[in-house]
């Protein structure tokens, strides 16, 4: 839900108008938007060479998960690895277009712990890996624009202790 909605959703159950605070909020929303479509439309457009280099930084790093015995040892679990990355980038690029980490949250952290455990899958590497998704993506932008999209891959690392 976009931050216009939530504010409109949250007046109406209380029958009121949106109040100053909200109003502020939804203005800084609006100001913002076209910086933040902007990133959103670099990090999609970036997307395939993001995730490869992020992956080639995680097994760099990481060697033990793409070694024999490692939860993504083999062509076919190295390619599920990269595809959650995929995921936690896709994400992103809907946390920054909403202007909120909600639509993250919801779809790629509630119970993550829970599932990587029971894959058994190290979920520390798995945060490595998304901080690899950051430091590519973010070497794609400029200064401010990179401050922004960081603190959205900063929201899943931080899920992913
Ligand atoms: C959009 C929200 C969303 C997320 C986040 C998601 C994650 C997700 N990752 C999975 C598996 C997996 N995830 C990994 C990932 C890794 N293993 C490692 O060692 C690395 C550290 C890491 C890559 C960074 C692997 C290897 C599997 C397969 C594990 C298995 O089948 O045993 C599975 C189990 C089902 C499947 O294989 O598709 C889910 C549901 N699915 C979703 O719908």
């Amino acid at each position: 839900m976009s931050i216009v909605t939530k504010s409109i959703v949250n007046a109406d159950a209380e029958a009121r108008y949106l109040g100053p605070g909200e109003l502020d909020r939804i203005k800084s929303f609006v100001t913002t938007g076209e910086r933040r479509l902007r990133i959103a439309q670099t990090l999609t457009e970036s997307r395939e060479r993001i995730i490869k280099q992020a992956g080639d930084q995680l097994f760099q790093k990481r060697p033990d998960v793409v070694s024999p015995g490692g939860n993504a040892y083999g062509e076919e679990m190295t390619a599920t690895c990269l595809r959650d990355l995929d995921y936690y980038l896709r994400l992103v690029t809907y946390g920054i277009v909403a202007g909120d980490v909600t639509p993250i949250e919801e779809i790629g952290i509630v119970g993550v712990r829970e599932m990587y455990s029971s894959l058994g899958t190290p979920i520390a590497a798995v945060g490595e890996g998304v901080r690899g998704l950051k430091s590519v993506a973010t070497s794609l932008l400029s200064g401010e624009d990179a401050a922004e999209a960081g603190a959205y891959f900063d929201y899943v690392i931080g899920a992913l202790q």
